[in-house]
């Protein structure tokens, strides 16, 4: 499970002019993101706008991420989507890829029982020989992962570990206890990134980490030399940067790739009905980037 420990950033959507999947775009990310020495990425989860996206653009992402960085980064594919049947598809397809594990969300949109959700990804697991990490982002679906279920799920060796996104740390701990040995359990909230770590996150996937890698790699050495007030200062630093990035017209992700821009790596906007950025967010973009090389 060593490959899946570490700083693995949420990959973002990548389009062109005309707000299409962009080969060209998409590698770009993926290079400039292995050169940041990151361990691996996280490809077509939230930060992806999965839920926005056909089935045929997630499968085109997942192809141009795996034929570029396969053997390179630790490479996670979120299959999850509205139907058993499409997480299915996707997840095979993952799997001729080369990816190195799975992962999903639960069913979204109708309010389904522990029962359902436990089928749903046991029928994902079922498609494929890879490994799964469980997608718990209680905020987004509605659904929070409780710690019976985790044990049930845990009887399949293929669940090797939990992404959590809930805000409250106490449940990366919960988490770990409840799992035991050999799983991973990464943290999911970026502004919790020092807290989870310490608390008994191995790794951590985050939608923030692709504009600024730096600082969380940072904070992550920081943690494993046990040095929390160095560690504790980059998370300042950081919290700071996520609530400008979150204070404008614009969605965060929508800021984020303005940023990208600004840095050099220039990957379209976000898909409606996510905000894009506004004439009026420009000025604020370039401070936020200032921020960013400040930080
Ligand atoms: C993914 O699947 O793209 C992620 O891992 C993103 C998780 C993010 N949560 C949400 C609700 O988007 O990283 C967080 C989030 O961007 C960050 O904490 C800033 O709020």
């Amino acid at each position: 499970l060593e490959k899946f420990r570490g700083v693995i950033p949420a990959f973002y959507a990548c389009y062109d002019e005309q707000g299409n999947v962009s080969e060209e775009a998409t590698k770009e990310l993926g290079n400039h993101l292995y050169n940041k020495k990151v361990k691996g990425l996280y490809v077509g989860g939230s930060s992806g706008e999965c839920i926005y996206q056909t089935l045929e653009e997630r499968k085109e992402t997942l192809r141009i991420v795996a034929e570029n960085l396969r053997g390179k980064l630790t490479l996670i594919a979120h299959v999850g989507a509205p139907s058993t049947r499409d997480s299915v598809i996707l997840a095979q397809y993952a799997a001729e890829l080369g990816y190195d594990a799975l992962s999903a969300i639960p069913p979204i949109y109708f309010k389904l029982p522990e029962n359902s959700v436990y089928n749903y990804w046991s029928k994902i697991m079922d498609a494929t020989d890879l490994p799964f990490i469980i997608y718990n982002i209680p905020q987004t679906t509605g659904f929070d992962l409780s710690i019976s279920l985790l044990q049930k799920l845990r009887n399949n060796p293929k669940v090797i570990g939990v992404k959590n996104s809930s805000m409250p740390v106490m449940d990366i701990e919960r988490f770990k206890a409840a799992a035991g040995e050999n799983f991973i359990v990464f943290n999911g909230p970026d502004e919790q990134f020092v807290a989870g770590r310490l608390i008994g996150a191995d790794g951590a996937i985050g939608g923030t980490y692709g504009v600024m890698p730096e600082l969380f790699l940072y904070a992550d050495e920081f943690v494993k030399t046990n040095d929390f007030v160095h560690a504790r200062e980059i998370q300042t630093k950081i919290n700071d940067i996520i609530i400008s990035l979150c204070s404008l017209e614009g969605s965060m992700y929508a800021a984020i790739k303005a940023i990208l821009a600004l840095q050099g790596v220039s990957i379209g906007g976000v898909r409606e009905p996510l905000e894009n950025i506004h004439e009026g967010d420009l000025e604020a973009i370039h401070q936020i980037k200032n921020q960013i090389d400040e930080a």
